[in-house]
């Protein structure tokens, strides 16, 4: 594993923040460039890449402040169209009402309808957008909730802007017929080895719904922090959470916490994953209950980066209690059907004592009513009715997992070596690992999930994942920079259907996107395998060239800085019920080295 960021390293990127005089100066070029940014987006341009799509340029539709947004009948459809309604309201300055029947379609309105099209499944949309109306139908309130996600990205970036800016809100004409490739899409937050608040995750969430994402893995315990409540067991937080990596505080959610968190994925039509990690990583949990350590003697607390030291004493009944109080509290608290009990790198628990003590853990998990996820070195235990290995490997071999797979077990694919975002850009990237590689976007987007692992046929495949191991990563802002670009590549593996796969296609989509970003104050790595807009002639930003002549710096707002000196509030979308609109932030020097 490499070494984290030297204290050189966070001094550098510290040094490299812009005085209050020039982040003011930014956030003004910012909403100038934005009032002009009115150029339609192609239909052509989503991310991930629709099934479907059927451009008809003389069909554009402007939005126009007597916009309304209608619904068909019911209340599935309201929280959705209440949705779109939020997300568009702050930049356009429209009214947007949302109305509860679609009889009335006016010249000017966004049409929401469930219909009974089975074609769609349960998370696909047909999109339309003509000249008097756009509609959106979908089976679902999922699929209409992704459709509206299309329309987001299909209207000018200045859409991201929290204020109102003046513009004509032109969307694309022609036709969007889209559905996934995978039903499991997701991303991983270790929130154990630096703990995170509940409003950073929401804003993760947020990102994922952006594109279309639809699990949320939280790594909620590990060796150096114990990350939620659990009736019974006081110590787990009151000790277990007091550290991290480092020498930060730690911290923990609370039921409620945690409740709020799953209920604003639920909204977003994202299901949390939660993960107890057993029989290793559980040092955390050890120094709170030293009775659970293999001799019974309490560790001392650990906030290094090494693994695979701790485990949790298979041989007593007293772990099994311990495991089924935990299990059970937070079934109970998680709507989703699943449980992920870790697994990995439990070195000193061994053979059929390992195999033993996951087999006794899932007959726990299956009383909960959940089904099992573990990482692949699950494999060789019993099948159980449901589950689910999560595939970390390198090299894309693993008898052990495709035996498991052959023996009812489906897979989901988060190979180290390109999904896994903890990992560098490149050698000087300042923040991550490099023990699976380096993870430019081109490498994170070309693998095919379908036949990545070994004798492990496609339909075993459940989907794609990409996990954020957060050794490295202490803010939001450092967050945003390992997820963008690249999590929107690891998305449109999941979504988009492998005949649309093309890296030229995607880098030029996904180039689009930055300005998006910069527009809704999201930090993001300003990689040079990407044509980023370019910077406008008058910028004052630092913009620099990467060697290939890029810009590193793209045109309409560049990337924010990481550092947490810069960072303000961490914002949701407007959306979120009960967070402060949020502050944007407009720092402007990338931390990418030039
Ligand atoms: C391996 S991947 C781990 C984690 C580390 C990660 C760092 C896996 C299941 N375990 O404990 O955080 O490497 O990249």
């Amino acid at each position: 594993m490499s070494s984290l960021p030297s204290a050189a390293d966070r001094e550098q990127m510290s040094l490299r923040t812009p005085a209050a005089g020039d982040l003011a100066r930014t956030a003004a070029q910012v909403a100038g460039d934005l009032l002009t940014a009115t150029t339609p987006v192609r239909l052509t341009d989503v991310v991930p890449m629709p099934e479907q799509v059927r451009p008809e340029p003389a069909d554009d539709h402007q939005l126009a402040a007597d916009t309304v947004i209608q619904v068909s009948s019911g209340t599935a459809a309201l929280a959705v169209a209440e949705h779109l309604a939020a997300l568009l309201r702050p930049a356009t300055g429209y009214p947007l009402p949302v109305t509860g029947t679609a009889d009335l379609e006016t010249d000017s309105s966004i049409v929401l309808a469930l219909t009974e099209d089975d074609t769609l499944g349960a998370e696909g949309y047909r999109l339309a957008v003509t000249r008097a109306v756009v509609r959106i139908t979908a089976a679902t309130p999922a699929g209409l909730f992704h459709g509206v996600q299309t329309l987001r990205q299909l209207l000018p970036p200045a859409i991201e802007s929290r204020t109102p800016v003046a513009g004509r809100w032109v969307l694309p004409g022609g036709s969007i017929v889209d559905r996934p490739r995978y039903p499991y899409r997701g991303a991983m937050l270790d929130v154990a080895r630096h703990f995170f608040p509940v409003a950073d995750v929401l804003r993760v969430i947020d990102h994922l719904a952006r594109y279309k994402l639809n699990r949320l893995h939280l790594h909620l315990t590990d060796d150096q922090g114990w990350r939620i409540a659990v009736p019974g067991w006081p110590r787990l937080t009151t000790v277990g959470a007091a550290t991290e990596v480092g020498d930060g505080p730690g911290g923990y959610y609370t039921t409620a916490d945690y409740q709020r968190i799953v209920t604003y994925a639920a909204a977003r039509h994202i299901t949390v994953v939660p993960e107890i990690d057993l029989p290793g990583h559980t040092n955390a949990a050890l120094v709170a209950y030293g009775e659970l350590a293999p001799d019974g003697a309490t560790p001392p607390p650990y906030t290094g980066t090494e693994v695979g030291f701790s485990y949790v004493d298979p041989t007593s009944e007293r772990t099994y209690e311990f495991i089924a109080d935990v299990l059970g509290e937070v079934a109970a608290n998680t709507p989703g059907p699943y449980l992920h009990i870790g697994g990995d790198e439990a070195f000193k628990v061994k053979g059929a004592t390992y195999t033993g003590f996951v087999e006794r853990v899932q007959r726990i998990v299956a009383d909960t009513g959940k089904s099992t996820v573990g990482w692949h070195q699950i494999a060789p235990a019993a099948h159980t009715e449901g589950r689910i290995l999560q595939w970390w490997g390198t090299n894309g071999d693993d008898p052990a997992t495709a035996e498991a797979v052959r023996r009812g077990a489906r897979l989901i694919l988060s190979p180290g070596n390109h999904a896994y975002l903890d990992m560098k850009y490149a050698p000087d990237t300042p923040l991550g690992h490099d023990w699976a590689g380096l993870i430019d976007v081109h490498r994170a987007y070309d693998w095919d999930p379908g036949s990545h692992v070994a004798d492990v046929p496609a339909e075993a495949i459940l989907g794609v994942e990409a996990p954020l191991w957060t050794e490295s990563v202490t803010s939001l802002p450092e967050i945003e920079f390992m997820l963008f670009p690249r999590l929107p590549a690891i998305a449109e593996l999941g979504w988009s259907p492998q005949s649309t796969h093309s890296w030229a296609g995607f880098r030029e989509r996904l180039a689009g996107h930055g300005p998006r970003w910069a527009a809704a104050g999201i930090t993001y790595h300003s990689s040079p395998e990407i044509p980023w807009p370019a910077a406008p002639a008058e910028t004052t930003a630092p913009a620099t060239t990467s060697p290939a002549g890029v810009p590193t710096t793209p045109a309409t707002g560049p990337a924010t800085t990481p550092s947490p000196s810069v960072a303000t509030t961490p914002a949701t979308d407007p959306v979120a019920e009960s967070t402060p609109i949020p502050t944007q932030r407009t720092s402007e020097t990338a931390i990418d080295p030039v």
